[in-house]
């Protein structure tokens, strides 16, 4: 699949995850082996906790980045989840994610930096000061979340390291615990996993490096103990439990850009124009309204046009997808 050439954009090419999933494991002959669930750890049965767990992470509420849109339930924030590399059922991360070393834990910046360094988590979490925003969430499967995030904006992060005039793009990679992770052993993708932003979109004030929901510590299940949100931009670009952002003047490739090149575009900014053959891209499901109840209309940029679409001035995001 990753010889194909990328001829450019058919609207027809756009697949949720899950369908093209279903299509790779059949080409594969084989589906996902059961795996045993063993020593599930506090941290996985926290997540089945109708209210937050975890240690409180303080933090100064923003008014100016929040919607006021009903935010989402934290169990199912916490137990309907994408994080491949536990399973890609949606109860995957919630079961095995409590099996995640999540310290010691360093996060390293290098590439085009003038100061290049390695942060230990308490470290880069004290960086600059912590606000709580409640932003949504909408996976290209055409479901979405309303989450109230704890981070701070990771232009923060990357002035202190000092960009140099190379920068262009940021690269994320995540971790991998293969002992931890059911799902690493299954290629479900090229681990790492890996994600990336143009830089003028990575120093986006609303792009939030993330370590807490609802006034907590990030369950694992969400991303500990540190991911990326781009609110503006469909789930998979929010890469979790980051472990190093690299500068580069060259556009990444991201994982899912190797999996299914046609399908998954860089950019992947939240467009309701483009459908997909079989269902609508136009529309979503709020998880947690009901399984039946109505689905509401996606917007451009996610409800972010107003912030973010000055970015994409003079760009087709036909072809940019
Ligand atoms: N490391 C890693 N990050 C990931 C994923 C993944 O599989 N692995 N899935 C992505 C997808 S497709 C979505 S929709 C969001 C889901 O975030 P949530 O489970 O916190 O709602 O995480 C993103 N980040
Ligand atoms: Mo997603």
């Amino acid at each position: 699949m990753r010889h194909v050439e990328d001829t450019g954009f058919h609207p027809s090419d756009i697949t949720p995850e899950s369908v093209w999933l279903t299509r790779r494991q059949l080409l594969r002959g084989a589906a996902l082996a059961p795996v045993a669930l063993a020593g599930a750890s506090s941290s996985a049965r926290a997540a089945t906790d109708a209210s937050p767990t975890g240690a409180a992470l303080p933090a100064e509420k923003s008014l100016k980045w929040s919607t006021s849109d009903t935010v989402t339930p934290w169990r199912d924030i916490t137990t309907y989840n994408n994080f491949y590399e536990f399973g890609t059922g949606k109860g995957d991360p919630a079961t095995y994610a409590g099996k995640m070393q999540l310290r010691p834990w360093a996060v390293q910046i290098d590439g085009a930096v003038r100061r290049p360094m390695t942060l230990d988590i308490d470290d880069l979490r004290k960086l600059a000061p912590l606000e709580e925003r409640i932003y949504r969430l909408r996976c290209v499967e055409a479901w979405s979340m309303v989450i109230p995030w704890t981070g701070y904006s990771l232009a923060h992060l990357l002035r202190h390291v000092e960009p140099t005039e190379e920068a262009k793009y940021v690269t994320f990679t995540t971790v991998v615990q293969p002992k931890a992770m059911p799902g690493v052993a299954e290629h479900i993708l090229d681990w790492p996993y890996l994600e990336g932003l143009r830089m003028d979109e990575a120093m986006h004030p609303l792009t939030l490096l993330t370590f807490g929901l609802y006034g907590h510590d990030l369950p694992a299940q969400d991303g500990a103990p540190v991911r990326v949100v781009i609110p503006w931009k469909y789930g998979f670009k929010s890469g979790k439990s980051l472990v190093r952002i690299h500068l580069q003047p060259t556009q990444p490739t991201t994982s899912w850009m190797r999996a299914a090149p046609r399908e998954y575009g860089f950019y992947a900014n939240v467009n309701p124009a483009v459908p997909h053959p079989r269902w609508s891209q136009a529309t979503e499901r709020r998880v947690g309204s009901g399984f039946f109840a109505a689905r509401i209309p996606t917007l451009p940029f996610n409800g972010y046009a107003e912030e973010v679409s000055s970015l994409y001035q003079g760009m087709d995001l036909r072809r940019y997808f």
